[in-house]
């Protein structure tokens, strides 16, 4: 078998966002466009000799990519890959397994929440040795990288079957094809009372209902439910990823995860209702005609960690990014713990946990997760729940009542404006920056502005620093604005507003979001002018 090294000329566009290399199938199937990008993280991150963990979504065109990346690792010198069959690897499952070999590191083709198929997005992530998203430094490098680059190395192959377990040899290459979900499920009995929450989900009285949207959580869901947990089969639904993910939009939310909201709104639904994205790192949790903010969720179960045997003994620490709602921070004060507050995106949680500084941590985007890995895990949150429900043995709508009760509710709201103008995306964050400055102390009716900034954040394990992470406007009253552009969509700009008010009094919190934040939402358009700058009336998406 030959080694090929073949010219090539950069693209200009290969610059990470939020979570990896995200752009539309069509562009990454430009001639030698993935592999300059594969080739850059060679590069960079040092091939020769090392072990690389593998693993996708599902999304078209992943299992044409697998063969590219293989025999390019082969070409590259890379001595052992771990595969998940078919090509198959959630992000949790990536990260943990990266932990378990020692790996250098891993790739991930998602692009997570992005809808897939011919017509969708396709995505590559890179994680590190501590199986977390690449930091900024890396992806930094891995871009200028790709700036320069003449050439790549790929080897002459017949393609590696991707379904056949055990090991092949592709060159010098011995490529390990795993069984995707064992390990992940080891990970969770580990953590978890799993002869508890089997007596909850086997015993009848109790139904849950887990939608897997056709992404990568389906094969995890059903292991762990419906054969390890002993859950009825018919509790994972949609369990079979597709190219295309059946047409919808493997977005964990309101919106797009409309189907089983329908479900726990509607006439005698389950007692428990949870959805993954498309890599399965995102999960959003339901109860009976009840939906629990992420940013609740992590504060709940950040209350009670306690019930769970891997957090029996108590959390060194909890984090939060900027946009989340600040109910995790009364948990954490609560319990004399320390809570730092992260700019958006996983890779900054990463230092914080591998320090011990933190054990578990959050995003307003339907993440959570702890330090058993360093990405989100979907499943995770939802075994978590179980956990919390064997042992408590409450509604969800009880338990999030009871901790609003102790602790206030942080009435919170994100509000999407995707597909927008880039340009007049740009100049209302300009804008907005310019009168910074002139808000501290000015007064809209009740609200009073404490606090205007564009959010910097000095990593407090390695001092490194990230500027303009968002604007947030903070008023006297516990109240929030924070105004940021997406980092991973690929069609036009998405204006992300997050809206948050502080209610301690039990009497006031049975408002919905929409009364409690209507005048924060006016207050953005007095400030921000956002009909103005996104041509909108309203935004596309409301979680
Ligand atoms: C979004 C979310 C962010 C999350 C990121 C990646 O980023 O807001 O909280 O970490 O997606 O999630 P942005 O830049 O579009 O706001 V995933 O499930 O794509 O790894
Ligand atoms: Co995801």
């Amino acid at each position: 078998m030959n080694i090929g090294i073949v010219a090539t000329t950069p693209y200009e566009d290969q610059k990470p966002g939020t979570s990896g290399l995200r752009k539309p199938v069509a562009t990454v199937r430009q001639f030698h466009y993935l592999e300059n990008f594969v080739q850059s993280i060679f590069d960079t991150v040092g091939s020769a000799g090392q072990t690389l963990v593998l693993g996708g979504d599902g999304r078209y065109y992943n299992r044409q990519a697998m063969q590219i990346i293989l025999k390019m690792a082969a070409a590259n010198g890379v001595r052992r890959v771990w595969l998940g069959q078919g090509g198959l690897l959630s992000t949790p499952a990536v990260s943990g397994l990266i932990r378990k070999h020692r790996a250098r590191g891993g790739i991930i083709l998602s692009a997570s929440h992005n809808p897939g198929g011919r017509q969708g997005d396709f995505g590559i992530k890179v994680n590190g040795s501590n199986g977390g998203p690449a930091p900024e430094s890396l992806t930094d490098a891995i871009y200028a990288r790709s700036q320069i680059i003449d050439c790549f190395r790929i080897l002459d192959a017949p393609d590696v079957d991707l379904d056949r377990l055990g090991s092949v040899q592709l060159g010098t290459l011995t490529i390990e094809v795993i069984d995707p979900v064992a390990d992940y499920a080891a990970l969770m009995q580990s953590l978890f009372d799993f002869d508890l929450i089997g007596d909850l989900l086997s015993g009848g009285g109790f139904r849950c209902c887990v939608d897997a949207l056709h992404a990568v959580t389906g094969p995890y869901a059903h292991v762990l439910l419906e054969q390890q947990l002993g859950a009825p089969v018919g509790t994972v639904r949609h369990g079979t990823p597709l190219e295309d993910f059946g047409g919808g939009h493997p977005d964990p939310n309101l919106t797009h995860a409309r189907e089983l909201v329908d479900l726990m709104f509607g006439a005698d639904p389950p007692d428990f209702g949870a959805a993954s994205d498309g890599d399965g790192d995102r999960n959003m949790i339901l109860g009976r005609h009840c939906f629990v903010t992420p940013s609740d969720s992590l504060a709940i179960l950040a209350a009670n960690a306690h019930l769970v045997p891997a957090y029996r003994s108590g959390l060194a620490g909890v984090a939060r990014s900027l946009p989340t709602s600040a109910a995790v921070d009364r948990v954490a004060a609560a319990l004399g713990i320390p809570c730092y507050e992260t700019p958006t995106g996983w890779k900054f949680f990463g230092n914080l946990l591998d320090a011990g500084a933190i054990t578990l941590c959050g995003e307003e985007s339907f993440g959570t997760g702890a330090n058993h890995i360093r990405e989100k895990d979907g499943l995770w949150a939802v075994l978590f729940w179980l956990n919390i429900l064997a042992v408590r043995r409450q509604s969800v709508e009880q338990i999030v009542r009871q901790h609003w009760q102790t602790y206030g509710r942080h009435y919170y709201a994100r509000h999407d404006y995707e597909g927008i103008d880039h340009e007049r995306a740009n100049r209302l964050i300009e804008r907005l920056r310019s009168q910074l400055p002139t808000l501290p102390g000015r007064s809209f009716g009740p609200y009073t502005v404490q606090l205007s900034d564009d959010f910097s954040y000095q990593d407090p394990i390695d001092g490194s620093l990230s500027h303009q992470q968002g604007i947030r406007i903070q008023f006297s009253n516990e109240s929030r604005i924070v105004f940021r552009l997406s980092g991973t969509g690929t069609h036009g700009a998405t204006l992300r507003l997050y809206f948050e008010r502080y209610e301690p009094d039990p009497r006031r919190q049975n408002w919905s979001a929409s009364q409690a934040l209507a005048d924060l939402i006016a207050l953005a358009e007095e400030i921000a002018q956002v009909r103005h700058y996104t041509e909108r009336d309203r935004p596309t998406v409301i979680t």
